[in-house]
């Protein structure tokens, strides 16, 4: 089929499993990475499905929740949990999978399988109940294949791919190792169709810092004195979802941060170690902001692709964007003091 042609007034895209043919026939690849993106994609458009009708089936709710017909609700998260450990034990081709939803690592295919996946099914879960966006987000490295292979925990660096889908607006972002950012679009027949590479703009004029303002004060000073000198020149977006958020990021420059909280007045409420999840967000928007030439680093300066977990559920400050934006705070960062 001609890709991208006019047909009768018929605008045919190319579509994101034939992007990906395409990628990994010109790398000599096998096709079990395509198996695996179909399940991805399997599970991010049923997770769409039931966001979409959540509110009326009542699963926006909260987990304990009894709905109108006095049966059980399941939290949204859960539910997308489930959805995407389904496809991807289908998918035959994942060792083991991380998830925000599950305590443990969820062995999946300890002999067979070929990816480790490591997954948030539904981040931004303050938003849900209003069915504003939230995101799915998700990192696969591959196993040794050179040698036996121990299951040991990946840094960012050794991710193969990472993408975010924003749900309910029907987006999907994919970095690849060293082949970029692509975006995609949802078409009518509810298919990723149209690559477009992703480069995060130069031009600092549309720049923009997203961060939860209300925690500022919380902040390390050496942040809070970088944010009163460099507000004023950019726009200020704040979702509270980091797919929302980093897309816009991604697509207009600038910076989301989520700093170190450790200036609480309540020292309980300290958060030294960062909030976000570093193999399933952290590292995520990093690898696909890297491949969109931008850079990331945690509250030390050190870039979050070189971080080697040691707990899955691990936490990391985060500062990802543009790369001069991000290099400037790390400096600050960096200083003593
Ligand atoms: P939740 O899923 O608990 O809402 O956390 C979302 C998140 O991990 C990330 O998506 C947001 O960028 C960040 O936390 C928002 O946190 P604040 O509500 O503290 O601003």
């Amino acid at each position: 089929m001609d890709v991208g042609r006019q047909h009768s007034g018929v605008a045919f895209e190319q579509t994101f499993m034939n992007f990906l043919l395409q990628h990994q026939e010109r790398h000599n690849r096998t096709h079990d990475f395509l198996i695996l993106m179909d399940a991805l994609i399997s599970a991010a458009q049923h997770i769409q499905r039931y966001y979409l009708t959540g509110a009326l089936k009542g699963n926006l709710g909260l987990a304990g929740a009894v709905n109108v017909q006095g049966e059980d609700v399941m939290q949204m998260d859960q539910i997308a949990n489930e959805i995407t450990i389904h496809y991807l034990k289908a998918s035959g081709r994942v060792i083991h999978a991380v998830s925000e939803e599950s305590d443990e690592i969820i062995p999946i295919n300890p002999e067979g399988g070929r990816y480790f996946v490591y997954f948030d099914p539904l981040d931004g879960s303050s938003n849900v109940s209003h069915g504003l966006p939230v995101g799915f987000l998700f990192g696969v490295a591959r196993r040794n294949l050179t040698g036996p292979e121990d299951g040991h925990l990946r840094a960012g660096k050794d991710y193969i791919a990472a993408g975010m889908f924003v749900i309910p607006t029907g987006t999907f972002t994919i970095g690849l190792k060293d082949e970029g950012t692509w975006r995609f679009h949802v078409d009518e027949t509810n298919t990723f169709v149209r690559p477009t590479r992703m480069t995060l703009p130069e031009d600092p004029k549309g720049w923009e810092l997203s961060f939860n303002a209300s925690n500022r004060r919380t902040y390390a000073e050496k942040v809070q004195k970088w944010i009163g000198e460099n507000e004023g020149k950019y726009a200020f977006r704040y979702l509270g979802a980091l797919a929302g958020d980093f897309h816009r990021t991604l697509t207009n420059g600038g910076m989301f941060m989520y700093p170190a909280i450790v200036n609480h007045p309540n020292p309980k409420k300290n958060r030294p170690e960062g909030k976000l999840r570093l193999m399933y967000e952290a590292a995520v928007v990093a690898f696909i902001c890297h491949e969109a030439g931008g850079a990331a680093v945690d509250e030390r300066g050190v870039p979050i692709l070189e971080i080697v977990p040691e707990h899955h559920h691990q936490r990391s400050a985060l500062y990802v964007g543009s790369k001069k934006l991000v290099e400037d705070l790390a400096r600050s960062l960096q200083q003593q003091g």
